[in-house]
């Protein structure tokens, strides 16, 4: 029995799980979880970066004794460091305005069509490379760029890398070399050298330092096990899906993930204009998937209405009309936080629907327009890629919103089998166990969490002809 301590970092809320792993168990157990919460100071929307690191030091203590580390986090965001190695400034959030108006720039040097073709990448105004360019003034001073989960692990064992699923979400990866993209890259003035040596899951990261372990009350040495640091990777990892099948995975959360798992980038017009992305995954993967707001539409509105109980708001939207209104959840107009019920009330306004008015009303709504744009990003990556399935993964924090889950099988007109919830955590575990046992290989892994984890099926009800009417309602708007 071995024991692994996965830091997963998501946007509200950051945990330490510890995994320990049989030949035929694997139990996951949380040690600690603490509030991610993003701080809006004049200049802009960031990360509280010190609190994070204090939130895993805490963790690991309150984790005891294991056999390794490895950290998962949310993508594209970075901090950067000076020639002695100390962060300048604290992170910009992804969802911070400073990225407005950018891609037309980056398009006016290097044309979208190129880009994509070059990094498979799709449109989003945060990926780092828009992030770069709209940082220019402030790169001179910079020596090193970290990724978000590579600048803890720099903190915790003093060595820097840059983990390669969480680079493939920079824009600067070619996802056929799995390399940076050179050309990309100069064309745009962005200098390399400030990012840190490719690290592949799987890859040593370190150990701990002495003043981790003492802060921690660990013995040493304990290894840092690079993962794949992207929780999106890490949790497609743990999609219990059996080797052979055809399947799709919505990764759900605060975002939901949509598409297929693949073992080569799919980069023409059709897939560029469709918008869908090329991440790398675990093992020569290519996670090919669409972006999809999440839970966020949700989230926003549960804090505008001042945090009421969310399962007597879901059994409220459960009671509601069904498909009366839906709104377009991967349009970016819902990035930026604040306002969400008025918002989503003037898309419905907009697009000539009823307006959805009491907080049951509007839940239903995001829930009908997730499920929707589930549908629409499966459909299309299957079409996209020439890949039918047959079932459907849901995993992550969404799982446990049995409504949502019924409504994606319903709209997909696939069975959806939902679970685990904690899949970035389990994923960042079973590539710490491989790299130091007892699994064997990634589809080791994954029988490994079908035997031990609890898993819900959904059969998709009634027939799908209302949500094909619901998405020619938004398509014709
Ligand atoms: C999910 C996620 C998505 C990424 C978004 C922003 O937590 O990592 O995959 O597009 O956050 O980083």
């Amino acid at each position: 029995m071995k024991s692994y301590a996965a830091v997963d970092l998501g946007a509200s809320s950051g945990r330490v799980m510890v995994g320990r792993v049989g030949p035929d168990s694997l139990e996951l157990a949380e040690a600690h979880r603490f509030v991610n919460r993003p701080v809006r100071v004049p200049e802009g929307l960031r990360w509280d970066v010190l609190s994070l690191y204090a939130g895993v030091l805490d963790g690991l203590k309150a984790a005891g004794q294991v056999d390794s580390v490895g950290i998962d986090s949310w993508a594209v965001d970075y901090g950067l460091l000076d020639a002695d190695g100390a962060l300048l400034g604290n992170p910009v959030h992804y969802r911070d305005s400073r990225t407005e108006g950018v891609a037309e720039k980056v398009w006016a040097t290097v044309p979208a069509e190129e880009l994509y073709a070059a990094t498979g990448l799709q449109y989003a105004p945060f990926n780092t490379l828009y992030q770069l360019v709209a940082a220019k003034d402030q790169l001179p001073s910079a020596q090193r760029l970290l990724l978000i989960p590579d600048l803890l692990t720099y903190w915790l064992t003093g060595e820097q890398g840059t983990e390669l699923t969480n680079a493939s979400t920079t824009q600067l990866i070619d996802p056929r070399t799995r390399e940076w993209s050179y050309d990309v890259a100069s064309r745009l003035g962005i200098d390399l050298g400030l990012f840190a040596p490719l690290r592949q899951p799987g890859d040593p990261a370190g150990v701990l330092r002495a003043e981790v372990l003492e802060e921690t009350g660990l013995r040493g040495p304990v290894p840092v096990t690079t993962v794949g640091s992207h929780d999106t990777a890490s949790a497609v990892a743990a999609v219990p899906a059996a080797v052979g099948e055809r399947f799709a995975y919505i990764c759900t959360g605060t975002w939901s993930l949509a598409g297929l798992e693949l073992d080569a980038p799919v980069l023409t017009e059709e897939s560029r204009a469709a918008n869908f992305t090329n991440e790398l995954g675990l093992d020569g993967t290519v996670r090919y998937l669409r972006n999809i707001m999440g839970l966020w539409l949700l989230q926003e509105c549960v804090r505008a209405w001042g945090e009421p109980e969310l399962g007597a708001l879901l059994l409220d939207a459960a009671k509601a009309p069904a498909l009366r209104s839906v709104v377009d959840a991967s349009d970016p107009v819902f990035l930026a936080p604040g306002r969400m019920p008025e918002r989503i009330a003037e898309a419905c306004r907009a697009s000539g629907q009823p307006v959805p008015e009491t907080p049951g009303e509007i839940t239903r709504c995001i829930l009908d327009s997730l499920a929707l744009a589930h549908r629409k990003a499966i459909e299309e990556a299957q079409r996209l890629a020439d890949r039918p399935v047959d079932v459907v993964y849901v995993v992550g924090g969404g799982t446990r919103n049995a409504l949502l889950c019924q409504l994606t099988a319903d709209a997909c007109g696939l069975p959806v089998v939902a679970g685990p919830t904690e899949a970035a955590a389990l994923g960042n575990v079973l590539v710490q166990a491989r790299a130091h046992g007892p699994a064997d290989d990634l589809a080791d892994g994954r029988a490994l969490l079908t035997r031990t984890q609890p898993l819900t099926r959904y059969e998709p009800q009634g027939d799908t002809a209302p949500w094909r009417e619901a998405e020619a309602r938004l398509a014709a708007r």
